[in-house]
Parts: C-alpha cells; sequence; structure tokens
C-alpha cells in the first residue's frame, strides 16, 4: 500500500529534507500533497523524477491524505494541525506547538515509539517531532540511562546556523560575501562569531531552546527528576549540532563498556580514535540519518561521570530524518 502523505512547509529547508529522506528511504508513497505559505503556492516539487504543485492547506486536503508532516512553525501547526486530525491525517508535527501539550506524544523512535500508539494500537492523530539539539542528546542517553541510571547532565551546545532554516544560512552566507544580510538572523553577526543566545530569553535568564532540552528531555525519557543543565550556543557551520555532554550516573562504569554500549544502540554511531582524530564534526555528519558520538572519556574530577561529544545533522536526526521514522512506525497500522 502507498501513503498519500502532505508536507506543510514544502519549500522550507525542513520541508526539502523531508522530501529526500522519504524518497531515500523508500517510505511507500503514493502521492506527495506539498503545501505552502501563500508566497510559495504554485511552486513545483520534484518527488521520485513526479512533479507535484504546492497547494494551499485546507480540511478538503487534509481529508485526502493519510500522513501530514508539518514543518512551517508554530503559528502554522496552531492553525492546521487540530482540522488535519479531524480530517482524518495523522498529523506528525516538527513545530514546538504540541510538544508540552500532555495529549500529545513526544517521540524519538529509538526512546520511546511505543507513545506513537494509544492503549488500544491506534495512532495518536498529532505526534510532536522535539527539537533538534533534544533529539540527538536523547538518542545517546537513553540506552546510558538504561543501564547506568543518569541523574544529571550538564550540555553546551554548538548549533548550526541552518537551524535558523534558510534565512539562517542565507545571513551566515551574506556575511561572509561582506554584504549586509537582510536581516541579523541570528541577533548579531555570525561570521567569525559564536552566540549564545538561541531563541528569546526567558525570566530565569535561560533562553527557550535552553528550556526545551530541559523539558522535552524529560518528556521524552519519562522522567521528571532528570536534571538537565543547558547553555545553547549559535555558530556559523553548516552540517550540524555539536553537543558537548557532562553526564553523572548513579552507578559506575567503565569507558570500554559506554563505548560498546553506544556502538551497539540504534542510530548511533560511535567515532572515537583521537590518534587517528577521529571524532564527530558536524562537516562529516552532513546529511546523514545517524548520531555521532566520540570524545568518550571519563570526567577527571567527579566520579561516575562521563564526558562525550555528540553530532548529528539538524536538518536530518534534528528534525527530517526523526520525522519519517515516526511515519514508518504507522507502516501497516493506518
Ligand atoms: C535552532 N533548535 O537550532 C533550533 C531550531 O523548536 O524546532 C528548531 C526549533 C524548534 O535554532
Amino acid at each position: 500500500k502507498g501513503y498519500r502523505v502532505a508536507i506543510l512547509g514544502a519549500t522550507g529547508l525542513v520541508g526539502r529534507t523531508m522530501l529526500d529522506v522519504l524518497e531515500e528511504r523508500k517510505f511507500p508513497v503514493s502521492e506527495i500533497v506539498p503545501l505552502a505559505s501563500s508566497r510559495s503556492r504554485g511552486k513545483e516539487i520534484v518527488f521520485d523524477g513526479r512533479t507535484f504543485v504546492t497547494r494551499e492547506p485546507s480540511k478538503e486536503v487534509f481529508a485526502e491524505v493519510d500522513i501530514a508532516l508539518f514543518s512551517a512553525g508554530a503559528g502554522a501547526s496552531h492553525e492546521w494541525a487540530r482540522i488535519a486530525a479531524e480530517a482524518g491525517a495523522v498529523v506528525i508535527d516538527n513545530s514546538s506547538a504540541f510538544r508540552m501539550d500532555p495529549d500529545v506524544p513526544l517521540v524519538v523512535p529509538e526512546v520511546n515509539p511505543e507513545a506513537i500508539f494509544d492503549e488500544d494500537g491506534r495512532p495518536e492523530m498529532i505526534i510532536a517531532n522535539p527539537n533538534c539539539s533534544t533529539i540527538q542528546m536523547v538518542v545517546v542517553l537513553k540506552p546510558l540511562h538504561d543501564r547506568y541510571r543518569l541523574r544529571r547532565v550538564v550540555v553546551s551546545t554548538y548549533q548550526s546556523v541552518t537551524g535558523k532554516g534558510k534565512a539562517g544560512r542565507d545571513a551566515l552566507e551574506a556575511e561572509l560575501a561582506g554584504t549586509v544580510p537582510e536581516s541579523f538572523t541570528h541577533v548579531h553577526q555570525i561570521a567569525f562569531n559564536a552566540i549564545p543566545h538561541i531563541d528569546v530569553f526567558q525570566e530565569n535568564g535561560y533562553t527557550k531552546e535552553e528550556l526545551k532540552m530541559v523539558n522535552e528531555t524529560r518528556k521524552i525519557m519519562g522522567d521528571d527528576s532528570l536534571s538537565v543543565s543547558p547553555t545553547t550556543v549559535r555558530i556559523p557551520v553548516y552540517g550540524g549540532h555539536g553537543e558537548s555532554l557532562n553526564i553523572e550516573f548513579e552507578e559506575d562504569f567503565s569507558v570500554d563498556d559506554v563505548r560498546e554500549l553506544l556502538s551497539k544502540a540504534p542510530g548511533v554511531i560511535v567515532q572515537d580514535n583521537p590518534s587517528a582524530n577521529l571524532y564527530p564534526m558536524p562537516l562529516s555528519s552532513y546529511e546523514k540519518d545517524e548520531v555521532f558520538v566520540g570524545r568518550i572519556r571519563r570526567d577527571l574530577w567527579h566520579p561516575k561521570t562521563l564526558n562525550m561529544w555528540v553530532v548529528a545533522d539538524n536538518l536530518r536526526k534534528g528534525a527530517a530524518t526523526n520525522a519519517v521514522q515516526i511515519a514508518e512506525q504507522l507502516i501497516g497500522r493506518l
């Protein structure tokens, strides 16, 4: 059986990547229904050698599709997700609109795939895709948590400009070309810089991006006692987000066992050979679907505490790939 798949935000960076990932992973698609804001309507999208024209979202359009992948921002998701779900489409929403809604599952298939279905085995009609910086962290934390029980994670991120979509990429390119970007999408100049400010500051001094890493991690891991202490930073790279993690466990571990455990964990690739200069980097993670981990070593001062470095392509595993993996779980169950 082929599925009719709508993509809201089909002309954005994540929307385009969703199409690439559906095609590469040979998702059983009978028809793509690209949907976009008024600016992009009528644009042609090529998928698997076939051309589809971008349409306007409507209740009628959603009634024609089985699965709707949303990546057009929280505003569009608030406007359309419930309408699409009521029309019969399972919505996989990449925005922050419903992530913390207690009635909406927040899913990373390597961690909590069971949350996609209700107790009668029917798919939830709206399923939220987490923030990119959360996804790559929980993919590596989950197997470690199961074995050694996490107590606290201190995370510092090094996030790609593509987290801001095309505007983020264009701003960097304009600055590197010595021209003035259309807007300071990154608040300050990003070329040759590092900006410890992603999304808006909250009253407690943390940014929304940082609090997403706290709250989404707890929800996905199903443990409200987890302590996550984040600092999120934008840097001028493509290809992925990097994260330095300092992880304290309840149980002791051996570094070799950690390496072995992670090398067998789903969706994880260990790249950890310092003597060969092998460790994960955004450039080598570009357009890959996995989460890469390296620099695995014991904390010098704290017992039962581990340091590691994690990289994933934020447009792939951090967004499009994770959404398509959720859709894959629906195959044969709609
Ligand atoms: C960034 N993590 O790098 C953001 C982008 O909640 O889905 C994704 C925002 C989100 O700027």
